[in-house]
């Protein structure tokens, strides 16, 4: 070993392969980052050797020993930063970005998620640094000279940076406008790799910043503009038909459209949520409905559905931008029809930064996890279990003063999917991957929750007259499961398959309006908050808003993807590519309407973020008299107002356990928590 090794070079030339194979390897294992041609794979070899000679060159700065210890240490935390992505793509089919670093709120929930996601090969990952430490340990001889001479560094240096630039031509060469445009993450990383993934990210975070400074109010004229020009009139017969009237609105978790009318083993999925789209007296169903979301994934949902705006391409405008100024829809609702608004959410309040932003949209009352009975049979992965979540809210609701904005995030079918085995009442799909196969579980699960929910509505009398919508938030099967999927579907999964499996549920009740039945206009989450403004008869064209209402005969049917991609009627982009979406044939050369189209979602997408980025909100009064939101009205405590019986009762048994109390007691105990309560 000792002769191995006789020089600082060769352990730096080690640990340079050793880092350069291992992403490389790691690459082609574990991302699906669509290889083309030979140049993007050339491009793929060789890019994360700059950023290795660039990293690890700076490590001759130091002096004697110092240097194999720092050279160690960054290949340390290259090979950390390489397999966090690993561990985040498996789920995310993404790389972990600055913001998403910033959501650490996020990772006390994550629990499961993550263990399910660590696989028992992920040793061999690390096996490179253990034996680069032992080679360290054991070459003492080759540190013992003074400094390297300074040029070695700046060599070493040089050649990354050479190579960088290189590769940056090559790479514009195959795809113009790369860093300019980047709507989609796997590119950069397809084409620059991982490490300078991360610092184009770092650079783009600072300019983030930068650009709220420097935003000023001329900004949002061309955003309005722009919104005025989309603005869909309201379709006369609805305009107003739900005015006044209590609003529930229910998030299903990871819930695909392919779930509707589906069966496993010869049985309905969903029968419950299949009876209100198949009797069709009631509600009407959207059935090419999208969702919209990126690495926001629920945060997103909730964002493009109660602002009609997109989320940001990198990481959750719920975290990035909770300060921003915004116009929502709970407080329009407020200010224009006196509507109270809540969100019932079996999780903490600091996921997602919710207990931020939603002063900012001025929701009155947030329940959280503390609001309910999370004792351990009743939560499983990320929280509270469905069905005691919609149970222990229902007194809740009823007590809220009408009409309400009422908003029910649902948690249990989330990833991995996990259920416990008395909640199970359909047996797994059979394709041997295992979220997969539990997600047709936990979606039995959410609609005999739902089916609960309905009943216990309609007991307290807050169905009939209530406006009442479901919508999915988000893919819950990504990218990475094509196998199971084509298992499931009995067809080869691909891209454009795949982008078509993108459709979310959009289901509406509107009081006293008979269902529609199904509905076949391409529609997508930004259009929710124009669609219910104008049923309960607020003019949309005051707001700034990148949706149209569902119901207008003007509805704009283009669907838009944060990627860049999108879906109409008639075509589709997916990864760049076009799509006949009549016949799923590629079309080689867009045609005009084609390019329109694309120039409109380009266009569309970058004054979305420039709302976002430079909070150009805060320059613009929809009407007069309008009041922008003020934060600090809002309180999310546990001692609020609004506190479940359920809640109440535990507090009793409290107190009543530490006093040993006596009925006189149990009485002032009761007037204690009034007190509270007051
Ligand atoms: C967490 C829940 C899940 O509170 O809403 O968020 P998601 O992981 O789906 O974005
Ligand atoms: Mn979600």
């Amino acid at each position: 070993m000792r002769r191995f090794i006789s020089s600082k070079m060769q352990f730096f030339a080690i640990a340079a392969i050793l880092i350069w194979l291992k992403t490389y390897v790691i690459y082609l294992i574990e991302f699906n980052l669509g290889i083309q041609n030979l140049l993007q794979h050339f491009l793929l070899f060789i890019n994360p050797l700059s950023s290795t000679l660039i990293f690890l060159g700076i490590a001759f700065f130091a002096r004697g020993r110092r240097v194999g210890g720092y050279i160690w240490l960054i290949h340390f935390f290259m090979s950390l930063l390489l397999y966090s992505n690993v561990v985040f793509y498996r789920f995310n089919n993404d790389f972990i970005t600055l913001p998403v670093l910033t959501q650490t709120s996020n990772f006390a929930s994550l629990g499961n998620s993550i263990i399910d996601l660590i696989k028992w090969y992920d040793i061999f990952y690390m096996l490179d640094v253990v034996f680069l430490l032992f080679l360290f340990l054991t070459s003492k001889q080759i540190w013992k000279h003074e400094r390297v001479k300074m040029r070695v560094p700046a060599t070493i240096i040089t050649l990354g940076l050479l190579l960088l630039t290189f590769n940056v031509i090559l790479a514009e060469i195959d795809r113009p406008q790369l860093l300019k445009r980047t709507f989609d993450r796997n590119y950069i990383v397809k084409y620059l790799g991982a490490y300078n993934f991360t610092i184009y990210d770092a650079i783009q975070n600072l300019k983030t910043t930068t650009e709220r400074v420097l935003a000023d109010s001329d900004d949002i004229t061309e955003v309005r503009n722009y919104s005025m020009l989309k603005y869909a009139p309201p379709n006369e017969e609805l305009f107003g038909v739900a005015a006044g009237k209590n609003i529930i609105k229910i998030h299903l978790e990871s819930f695909h459209s392919f779930l509707i009318n589906f069966e496993l083993h010869g049985e309905e999925v969903t029968p419950f949520i299949n009876s209100l789209v198949n009797e069709q007296n009631e509600w009407t169903y959207f059935e090419n409905f999208f969702h919209q979301t990126e690495q926001g994934k629920t945060a997103d949902a909730e964002l493009i559905a109660d602002n009609s705006l997109y989320g940001l391409p990198q990481g959750s405008a719920f975290v990035t931008k909770g300060k921003n100024t915004y116009q929502a829809l709970p407080a329009i609702l407020k200010q224009k029809q006196g509507y109270t608004s809540a969100v019932f959410h079996g999780d903490g309040k600091l996921f997602w930064n919710r207990d931020e932003i939603y002063k900012q949209f001025g929701i009155d009352y947030f329940f959280y996890d503390a609001y309910y009975d999370m004792s351990e049979e009743q939560v499983i992965g990320y929280g509270l279990k469905d069905k005691p979540f919609f149970k222990e809210s229902m007194p809740i609701l009823e007590s809220l003063p009408q009409p309400f904005y009422a908003h029910f995030i649902t948690l249990t079918h989330h990833h991995p999917y996990l259920i416990d085995e008395e909640d199970a009442t359909i047996a797994p799909a059979e394709t041997g991957d295992g979220s997969v196969d539990r997600y047709f579980q936990t979606a039995r699960y959410l609609d005999e929750a739902l089916e609960m929910f309905f009943e216990d509505l309609k007991k307290a009398g807050l169905y009939e007259d209530s406006l009442i919508f479901i919508y999915g938030d988000h893919y819950g099967i990504s990218k990475n499961h094509y196998r199971a999927l084509s298992e499931i579907f009995g067809t080869e999964m691909d891209h454009y398959k795949y982008a078509n499996l993108q459709r979310v549920p959009f289901m509406i009740k509107i009081p006293g309006v008979e269902g529609m039945g199904t509905i076949s206009e391409y529609a997508g989450q930004v259009d929710i908050m124009p669609t219910i403004l104008h049923l309960v008869g607020i003019d949309s064209r005051d707001f700034i808003l990148f949706g149209t209402d569902l119901f207008s005969e003007k509805h704009n049917d283009v669907v838009a993807f944060r990627n860049g991609d999108f879906m109409t009627e008639k075509y589709a982009k997916v990864k760049d590519v076009y799509y006949d979406n009549r016949t799923g044939e590629v079309i080689e050369e867009p045609n005009e309407e084609l390019e329109e189209i694309n120039a409109q979602v380009m266009r569309e997408l970058n004054l979305s973020d420039n709302v976002l980025q430079g909070d150009l909100l805060r320059f613009y009064t929809p009407y007069e008299g309008w009041e922008p939101v003020d934060p600090s009205e809002y309180f999310y405590d546990d001692n609020q107002l609004y506190i479940p019986q359920s809640l109440i009762d535990k507090w009793l048994d409290y107190k009543q356990e530490d006093a040993e109390a006596d009925e006189t007691e149990r009485e002032e105990n009761v007037q204690d928590v009034n007190r509270m309560l007051k």
